[in-house]
Order: C-alpha cells, then structure tokens, then sequence
C-alpha cells in the first residue's frame, strides 16, 4: 500500500499506527546517533509536541559529538598562553613614526585606490555578537549612535560604503554576518529601511556551537527541547561565507580583497585604501590593523611575535605580567593592540576554509542557565559551562607574508561595547571620540571651531578632512551642534 494513500485517510487506525511508528523510528534513530553520556538530551522526548520532537531532533543531527568530546577533553585544551606569552615578542610592524615601513603612505593609498577603482574590493562586517556588556536587546548595529545624527552604527557604516563607492566609481559589495541571535531583527531592519542605500548587500548567519556543563561535558539544554547553542565565534566566518555563497559571489564579482571589521566601531576607516595599499604592496594574504596599546589592561588582543610567526593572543589569554612587559624606553613590549581590522586575499580564506583545522577552538568559561534532569531551570551563580568559539584572527600564523599596520586610536577605534557608566567604551565615550576625530578635521580645513563644540560629519559629505576642506571652501568657522550631511 503506498504511504499517499494511507495518508488520504488521516483518521485510519493505520495513519495513526504509522505515524507512532515514525515518532518511535525518529527517537531510535536520533538515540542512535547519541553517545551513551549525552543520553539525557532525550529525557524529555515523550513529553514533546511532535513538532519540538522534530526541532531537538534537527539540532540534535547537527552536533558532532566527537569534536564536542575532544574539545572538552583534557588533551585538546586550549594552548599554554602564559608559555605562548613568555616566548612572545614585538612584532615587526608598519608604524606612524615611518618604522617598517617598505612603501610610503602615497604609494600604498595609490595601490589600494587602484583596487577599489577596479572593483576588487569588497567589505564584510561581523554582527553576530549579542551584546550583553551594553545592555541593548537588539543587534548591535541598531544602536543609535551619532551624536547629532542619532544614525545607528548600521547607518554610520552603510554611509561610509556608499561614499567610498562614490569616490571610487565602483560598487563595493557589503557582506553582513548575523548569527541566530541577530538576523532575522536584521533582516527586517534593512529591509525596512531600503537597506540603507546600499546597493549590494548580503545578509548571511553564522553558525553555533552548543555548550557544555564545564564539570562532565554533557551538553546543556536551554529547554526541554532545545540544546542550548551560541554563535560558533567570528571564526565562524570562514564557514558561513562559504555556505551561504557569498564567497562564490566574491569571486563571481571578481573580487580579490576582503576589508574586515567589528559592528561595534563607527570610527573605522571602511575600505581603507592606505591599508588595502599596504597590504597589496607587501604580497601579503592577511594585514591585521592595530593601535598602540599604552594601558596593559586595555580589552584588544594583541599582535605578537612567537618563534617569527605572527600571531594574536586574546586579552582575556594574556596574564597580567606579560601584558605590563616593557622595553628598554618604558613603552609595552606587547604594544599592537588588534582592533579587529583585517584585509585578507579572497583566495587566501577560499584555500583556509577547506582546512578544517584552519582555525582552533577557544574554551570560555561562562554562566549558561540550563534545565537540569528533573527538568527544572537552573540559574547559575558561577560560570559552570564551556562554550567554543573560533576567531578569525587565528588565520594570521598561516598567512603568508602576515602584517601588521598602525593605525592612530583616535582615527580609527572607538568601540561600543558597555552600557553607561562603565569606565570605557561607552555611548559616550564613543560619541565623543567621533566629535573630536571631526572637530579635528574642522580644525584641519582652517575653520574657526571651539575647543568644546559638538560636531558631526557624514562620510557622503565628507570622509576625511581634505574633503571637508575642499567642500568648505570659502567657510570661515562652524557652529557647535552641526550636522554636515
Ligand atoms: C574583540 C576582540 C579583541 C579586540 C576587540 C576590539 C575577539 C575574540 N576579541 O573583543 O581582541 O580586537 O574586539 O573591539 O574577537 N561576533 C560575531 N559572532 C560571534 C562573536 C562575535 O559576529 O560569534 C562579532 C560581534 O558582533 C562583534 C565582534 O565580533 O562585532 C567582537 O565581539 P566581542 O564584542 O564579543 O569581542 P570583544 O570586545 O571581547
């Protein structure tokens, strides 16, 4: 009898005897692909709507339990970081003051102004983070942050891609990596604001990982039928560009080089060509942007040297005394502080992403709320799970030709990362970051402008200060509390 059939006669004995008999092959079959110590994820089965059977199952499938296993295993922590940071040194680098540097400043722009004009540049923005530390219930991109404007970080980087594409007569295409916890609100924001004017974007998501009860490796369940899962890292880029297509695009599209950066910095330089410059010239396959760190206790990773490879170490991995190391003329020895800029060659992530181990997984410890065996909430008072997470950054040791460039902070780093009143990186703090950095130009153009005024400039007016001289020719002082759109 042909199941089309049975299914004509939903209220047979029969339909029903096949469908208990498909619930009953589906938790067989999902039992089957679970190891013996992770065999409460199914505790709550009978309880479940076939449809939340269906869901924890569909996840369920996605897990690789073996990797989960070796990553919780002893034996694939993670690196030694205080040996790691012993043996790190300064690494070579593109400095302001002109150290390092092969090209100048003029032929580096020249070359990445080529690029750009030639098309061969696209930009990807990472805004799968959840932002937590600002307290703020939506992806951080709709955050309003200028200062006069009140343009959301969305807004502010959309501005920036559009002008540059203006300058350089060639749409540059914007890729945009949510994860779960911020796409679809993402989705709907550029959709209901005609994607900012942009003309080619992507939305893509990133990937999860689940995590795990630090103590016995078992994962933990969100709820009764559902693992818990988080954004599997910004690494996790390498895999979702290539899933979601957007690397095939690239290439399509011609496009050799990748701008990278953080949602959380409206002050970053999109497309940089100074950088893109550098980066070209040097036959480099990743170019890492950096700030010079004067605080040790500063929240960026820092560029380092280890046995000549360069590499980044995390903040949260770097012990206290290496951070405060220092040199003979006082400075910090682990001085380049990555503010999460990168340039990579487009054949260098299409050649990482087929090298599984490309990119290593980092274990946070963190408090993951989880449903215990009796199926009741737990709300933990100290970290008591292990999430991983891969960082794009890891790419850098196996990048030939790796560099590292200078950028000043006050140029192009100011991220928003806490809610107000913390110390640093704040809305305000940002805020005004991004006044100083425009009253700065103001000042530049030759305009009289008052120590304290509070200024604004969008990039399609102007994205640095020689076109604002240029545009305000003639002007001779500007009022505080302008906008110039
Ligand atoms: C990051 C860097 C740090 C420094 C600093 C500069 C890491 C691990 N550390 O620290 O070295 O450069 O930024 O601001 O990157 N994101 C995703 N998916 C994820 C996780 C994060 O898209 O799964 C995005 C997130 O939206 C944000 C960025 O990555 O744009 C950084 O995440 P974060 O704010 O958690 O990182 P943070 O500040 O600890």
């Amino acid at each position: 009898m042909g199941s089309g059939l049975v299914l004509d006669l939903p209220l047979s004995g029969q339909f029903n005897w096949i469908v208990c008999h498909s619930v009953e092959h589906m938790k067989t079959n999902i039992a089957s692909k679970i190891p013996d110590n992770q065999s409460h994820l199914l505790s709550f089965w009978d309880e479940l709507s076939g449809e939340q059977q269906e869901r924890l199952a569909a996840q369920i499938e996605q897990v690789d339990f073996d990797l989960i296993a070796r990553l919780h295993s002893s034996d694939e922590k993670a690196e030694d970081w205080n040996d790691l940071a012993a043996r790190a040194k300064t690494p070579s680098a593109i400095r302001l003051s002109g150290a390092g540097n092969k090209y100048s400043p003029d032929e580096a722009t020249a070359a990445g102004e080529k690029a750009l004009r030639e098309g061969k540049v696209g930009v990807i923005v990472v805004a799968g983070g959840q932002g937590s530390r600002l307290g703020f219930p939506h992806p951080k991109g709709m955050y309003k942050i200028g200062p006069i404007s009140d343009r959301t970080l969305f807004e502010i980087h959309a501005d920036r891609m559009i002008a540059a594409s203006q300058r350089y007569g060639a749409t540059i295409p914007l890729y945009l990596m949510t994860s779960p916890a911020t796409h679809e609100e993402t989705v709907e924001y550029f959709a209901a604001n005609s994607n900012c004017g942009l003309k080619d974007l992507q939305i893509f998501c990133q990937g999860t990982m689940p995590a795990v009860d630090a103590a016995t490796g078992k994962l933990l369940l969100a709820e009764k039928d559902q693992l818990f899962l988080s954004p599997d890292g910004h690494g996790g880029t390498l895999a979702a560009l290539e899933n979601s297509g957007s690397l095939a695009d690239m290439k399509s599209k011609g496009i050799e080089w990748l701008f990278y950066f953080q949602v959380d910095n409206p002050l970053v330089e999109i497309a940089d060509p100074e950088l893109i410059g550098y980066h070209i010239l040097s036959g480099s396959e990743m170019t890492s942007q950096v700030i010079a760190k004067t605080d040790p206790a500063e929240k960026v990773g820092v560029v380092v040297s280890v046995d000549d490879v360069t590499r980044i170490i995390e903040y949260s991995d770097l012990p206290d005394e290496h951070a405060a190391r220092t040199l003979d003329d006082g400075s910090l020895a682990l001085w380049a502080g990555s503010i999460a800029v990168h340039v990579f060659d487009v054949a260098f992530l299409d050649a990482a992403k087929s090298q599984a181990a490309a990119l290593p997984f980092h274990n946070a410890s963190k408090k993951v709320p989880y449903i215990d065996d009796e199926g009741n909430r737990v709300e933990p008072a100290e970290p008591n799970a292990t999430k991983f997470e891969r960082f794009i950054f890891d790419l850098l040791p196996s990048a030939k030709n790796g560099l590292v460039v200078e950028v000043a902070e006050s140029e192009g780093f100011a991220p928003l990362k806490n809610a107000p009143g913390a110390p640093k990186d704040t809305v305000e703090s940002v805020k005004a970051a991004m006044v100083a950095l425009h009253r700065g130009w103001a000042k530049a153009a030759g305009l009289n402008i008052a120590d304290d005024a509070m200024i604004e400039i969008n990039p399609r007016f102007a994205m640095d200060a020689d076109e604002l001289k240029s545009k305000l020719a003639g002007a001779d002082s500007v009022e505080s509390g302008k906008y110039f759109s």
